[in-house]
């Protein structure tokens, strides 16, 4: 069981399997998840200590084109979210996660779905807030079913702070 209210829980699921200016996939997100982690909290009215990390594994991609390099992959989970779950506190998350992967070189417009990425940063829940709206669908409606999410989740889940980047 977990350790802590699931209803103030929030994950993050983080993704990348082309280098960025930061180097190798698995150093983009060495160098973005504490850095993530202090804007979480910031946007959380949350305390440092709540926040853990899985480790970074190595994945296989799933969909998207043909003979893309392995993915690495990481779940950062925030225990306890100040904040009430809100449409517009999640919508301006979003906002601050696809600034991040700007300043890691996505470029949404070239490429294609499923495609290599140097950074993917995708809201997964925000304890049990559903929306459906045009920007932002949550839980991710695909989280349950990619092992590449559910098990880093799980890790991050088990783990204590601090976290291990
Ligand atoms: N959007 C809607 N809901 C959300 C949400 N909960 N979190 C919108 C983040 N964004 C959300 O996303 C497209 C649009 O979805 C955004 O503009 C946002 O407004 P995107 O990041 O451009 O595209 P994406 O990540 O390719 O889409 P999606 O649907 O999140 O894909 P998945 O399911 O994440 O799959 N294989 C391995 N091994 N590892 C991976 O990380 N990733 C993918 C992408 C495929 N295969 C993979 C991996
Ligand atoms: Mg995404």
């Amino acid at each position: 069981m977990a350790s802590f209210p699931l209803e103030s829980a929030l994950a993050i699921g983080l993704g990348a399997n082309l280098c960025s200016s930061y180097g190798s996939p698995e150093s983009t997100l060495r160098w973005i998840a504490p850095r993530l982690s202090e804007l979480l909290v910031d946007w959380g009215d949350a305390h440092a200590r709540d926040v853990r990390c899985s480790s970074f594994l190595t994945t296989q991609p799933i969909g998207g084109p043909p003979g893309q390099d392995a993915y690495c992959n990481a779940v950062l989970l925030l225990t306890r979210v100040q904040r009430p779950p809100s449409e517009l506190a999640a919508l301006e998350l979003l906002e601050h996660l696809q600034r991040l992967e700007l300043s890691c070189g996505r470029d949404r417009q070239r490429e294609q779905r499923w495609g290599p990425r140097p950074l993917d940063l995708d809201l997964l829940f925000w304890g049990e807030l559903r929306l459906e709206h045009s920007r932002l669908v949550l839980p991710h409606p695909r989280m349950h079913l990619r092992s590449f999410v559910l098990k880093p989740l799980l890790l991050a889940m088990e783990g204590t702070h601090p976290p291990c980047w």
